[in-house]
């Protein structure tokens, strides 16, 4: 399929299309570019939610549960599963694929998993792509799901309109949150195994994490769900709408969206610069420089002063 009939397949929904171009655009090969290019007009539309939080605190689990509600409300929604590549998380991602087989022959849903290696430039690129390449096809709502740890996850995280950081009852948990820098990043808050005790006391830590931090537009709400019993799922479909909501009348939306848009194109321009540099300094006139250098006929600036001039 060539990319033009791949980019208007995807826009009417059709879901092997939609596979295919994702594939291509983690790729980041030309074709894979040329897609997102053709598909970018389309975008803009869906809510793009993240949700974060350490492995095994259930954001797999809520994930199912939210994308039962949102269904019912006639919605599509796509889900992108960020699988840690840790061997030790086989398990857990297998779990996830079981546990998500009851959307399969749904229409209205469409779930990927995306690992963490393997990608050109990396899952910061690869995944708002793959997003992209949902909105385009008209889901109304993306779910992200990362474990919040690491750089290259939080940068996952600032690519969607709404975070959830999802956390455990059990001394601890918030603040491990907040050491890894959740606390900033987060629209709404989710204490999830809300069955178990010590729900009351984490609600209660976030509670007062928040009254620290320097009041906001938005305060983050904090919700319990059990999310193997459906509870409390709505009320946070619920929060995460008024979130979109907030965004969309206080021009933040916009705002977010800019900033988004105006980092991604400098750390493309940035990889582009860097791969030039890469070819700039290989070749006969760069081992002669080299030799100049060594043999103190020159120094290192001079050196590459005089390559950055010939190139
Ligand atoms: N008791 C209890 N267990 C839960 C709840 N939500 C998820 N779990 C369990 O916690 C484990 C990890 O859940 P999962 O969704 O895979 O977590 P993830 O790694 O964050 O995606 C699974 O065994 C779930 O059944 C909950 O609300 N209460
Ligand atoms: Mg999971």
């Amino acid at each position: 399929m060539a990319g033009e009939e791949l980019a208007a397949r995807v826009m009417q929904g059709d879901r092997v299309a939609i596979a295919r171009a994702i594939t291509h655009v983690e790729s980041g090969t030309d074709e894979g570019r040329r897609i997102s290019a053709e598909l970018y007009c389309r975008t803009g539309r869906a809510q793009t939610v993240g949700l974060t939080g350490s492995p095994g605190a259930g954001k797999s689990t809520l994930t199912d549960s939210l994308v039962r509600i949102v269904r019912g409300e006639e919605l599509r929604v796509g889900v992108i599963a960020v699988d840690p590549s840790s061997p030790f998380s086989g398990g857990a991602i297998l779990g996830d694929r079981v546990r998500m087989q009851d959307h399969a022959t749904d229409p209205g849903v469409f779930i990927r998993s995306m690992a963490t290696r393997g990608h050109l430039g990396g899952l910061a690129v690869a995944a708002p792509q793959a997003m992209r390449v949902l909105d385009a096809a008209g889901t109304d709502l993306v779910i992200v799901e990362t474990v919040g740890v690491g750089q290259v996850e939080i940068e996952v995280v600032e690519s969607v309109d709404t975070t959830v950081v999802v956390v455990n009852p059990g001394w601890g948990d918030a603040i491990q949150a907040a050491k890894a820098g959740l606390m900033e990043i987060a629209d709404i808050f989710v204490v999830n195994k809300a069955d178990r005790v010590g729900a009351d006391e984490a609600v209660r830590d976030i509670e007062q994490m928040i009254d620290l931090a320097p009041p906001a537009g938005w305060r983050p709400p904090v919700l319990r769900t059990v999310a193997i019993r459906n509870e409390g799922t709505a009320e946070l479909w619920t929060a995460i709408k008024d979130h979109f909501e907030y965004l969309k009348s206080t021009g933040e939306l916009d705002a977010r969206r800019r900033e988004r848009v105006a980092k991604e194109i400098r750390s493309t321009v940035g990889e582009v610069i860097a791969r030039r540099a890469w070819e700039t300094c290989s070749g006969p006139e760069f081992e002669r420089l080299c030799d100049q250098v060594i043999n103190l006929e020159t120094d290192p600036f001079t050196a590459a002063e005089a390559l950055i001039k010939g190139a």
